[in-house]
């Protein structure tokens, strides 16, 4: 059998996860890099990435278009994601005015949910309901398999789109469609190349799948599509967080800091080594975990750049990690010990093209927001949340915030958002607020964790990732108080995290706060509580996991 997939990539981004998890089937990928490339496909995946604008302009201005039309008007295997499976359509809310390539004769539109009630973008993994019998969606026995998605547009079940439906998913009240299907052309809204292991059995289906078009099952109508139970339902992500440096011998290795500080007291004062960075990356995702978060923290010193581990860390884990992949630690402009100056931007693609689907800024987005509400909420588009999220989109694009608690008598005693806390402060005190911190917790600045979610939400970042100094490493539950008062804040994704001790701390904090993930880092690394033991306690209190 030809192992041969051939893989069109407009250079646009990262398509290393796709690669890897082609390779890691056991096929070879042959990059198309002309529409006379196009032509000799045989077997072609889309990884769409980035606007639907810049994806129509990318293919118009490599020459793909036409060639694309007919490679797929005559029905030859296809396998769009994401965005390769909305350039099918014929427009698209995202980029009005552009054409999309109009196979299917439909727009694609803006996900018509309230986003003061549910996160956007759709992110996490979600079911789908299979509505065309196919070899790519065999029967489970009613078990849905879960897939990841990260988008913020959607196709929807009617009349144009009816024959091509083979899945819907659910999400906000809203029943889209998550995969199309005719003969030998497939694509998936969601991303089956960060879906774990059922992400790759789908690909595997697709990529051994017979190449010439079956018999098709009629089409469902629009009525039956919608009327199909049961919903499926988005599960709350749950994370692992690998904070990364290097320990006294100049290795870099996992480490664990209580409350910041990384050093063991009662070892010496050494750096806590937890384990090499990519085994303890793959033991996580071979136990379930739904993303993993690495944080560079000792970034703030020197550049990525010269942390050529690190790079080399994401390389290595994204070969065998099929999971999102965030990293954070160091995003932001720097000038090197030579003099050399990256942008953040810069950066960050090294961190994209080594194998992240997101980057996670820290420091750099207080910089960004307190100039950002100092100028008066206008934005210069100079930022690294901007820029990154320019090219990259805002879901690609995730602030870190490293806040600590503070109390005051009263709410007039600081101009920053405060609210009444169950557990007041050490005087009484019956009000408090977070003020953020910068270089790993070492410096405060006048600017609360309400305040900076919101003004990097308007920067255009796609999802927050909330610390809280006071409870990091303390196994005592996290602050939902905090957490809750930032979900209610923002309508991006929140992922709740720091303090997390037992099984009932991740339910407690899903429950009580809305948030869109719980992360934890200690209590994984010290094996205290291992992460499947936390997805069981999740079901057995009836919440939604991904198996
Ligand atoms: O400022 O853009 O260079 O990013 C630096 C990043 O590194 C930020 O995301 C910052 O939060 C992180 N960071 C810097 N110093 C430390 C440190 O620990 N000394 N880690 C640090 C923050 C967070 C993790 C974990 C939770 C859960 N630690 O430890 O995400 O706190 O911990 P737990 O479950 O053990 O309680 P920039």
């Amino acid at each position: 059998m030809d192992k041969r997939v051939w893989l069109l990539d407009y250079g646009a981004g990262n398509v290393r996860s796709l690669v890897n998890a082609i390779e890691k089937l056991g096929f070879t990928v042959v990059p198309v890099r002309s529409a006379d490339e196009l032509k000799h496909a045989d077997r072609l995946v889309f990884p769409g990435v980035g606007a639907f604008g810049s994806a129509m302009a990318n293919l118009e201005r490599g020459g793909f278009t036409q060639a694309l039309k007919d490679y797929l008007t005559a029905g030859r295997p296809f396998f769009g994601i994401c965005l390769g499976m909305q350039t099918l359509f014929a427009s698209s809310d995202e980029s009005p005015g552009i054409e999309g390539l109009g196979i299917i004769p439909a727009p694609v539109r803006l996900f018509p949910i309230a986003a003061d009630k549910h996160s956007v973008p759709h992110m996490g993994w979600n079911g789908v309901t299979v509505h065309k019998p196919s070899p790519l969606f065999p029967e489970n026995g009613g078990q849905t398999p879960y897939y990841y998605f990260v988008h913020s547009y959607v196709v929807l079940p009617e009349e144009a789109t009816r024959d091509w439906i083979a899945t819907t998913t659910d999400y906000g009240g809203c029943r889209f469609v998550s995969s199309v299907q005719r003969g030998n052309v497939f694509a998936t809204q969601f991303h089956p190349e960060k879906s774990g292991a059922e992400g790759l059995a789908l690909i595997e289906r697709f990529l051994n799948a017979p190449l010439v078009a079956p018999q098709e099952a009629a089409s469902p109508t629009v009525a039956d599509v919608l009327a199909r139970t049961p919903l499926t339902q988005l599960a709350p992500r749950i994370i692992a967080c690998l904070d990364v440096r290097t320990n006294d011998d100049g290795d870099l290795v996992v480490t664990k800091g209580d409350q910041y500080d990384v050093r063991d007291k009662a070892g010496g004062g050494h750096v806590r080594n937890l384990g090499k960075p990519v085994e303890v990356a793959r033991r996580y995702y071979d136990a379930g975990a739904d993303e993993i978060v690495f944080l560079n923290i000792t970034s703030f010193r020197n550049s990525p750049m010269k942390d050529v581990p690190m790079l080399e860390v994401l390389r290595l884990a994204s070969q065998s990690v099929f999971v999102p992949l965030t990293i954070g630690g160091g995003i932001r402009d720097t000038t090197d010990p030579d003099g050399t100056v990256y942008s953040a931007l810069h950066v960050a693609n090294e961190y994209f093209r080594s194998g992240a689907d997101k980057v996670s800024i820290g420091s750099d987005a207080v910089t960004a927001a307190e100039e950002f509400l100092a100028n008066g909420s206008v934005k210069t588009g100079k930022t690294a949340i901007e820029q990154i999220a320019h090219v990259y989109g805002r879901q690609a694009v995730v602030v870190s915030i490293d806040p600590k608690r503070a109390y005051v008598a009263s709410q007039a005693d600081v101009r920053h958002h405060t609210f009444e806390t169950a557990t007041p402060g050490p005087n009484g005190e019956r009000f408090c607020w977070y003020p953020c911190t910068v270089k790993g917790g070492r410096e405060t600045r006048d600017i609360g964790a309400y305040e900076l979610a919101k003004a990097c939400e308007a920067l255009g970042a796609g999802e927050i990732l909330l610390n809280c100094i006071d409870r990091d490493g303390t196994n005592s539950g996290y602050d939902t108080e905090l957490i809750r008062d930032i979900k209610q804040a923002v309508c991006i994704p929140v992922v709740a995290s720091s303090g997390a001790g037992r099984a009932e701390h991740f339910f407690q904090v899903l429950q009580q706060t809305g948030c869109d993930a719980a992360l934890a880092a200690g209590i994984f690394h010290r094996e205290e509580v291992l992460l499947p033991v936390v997805k069981q306690y999740l079901q057995t209190q009836g919440v939604v996991v991904r198996p």
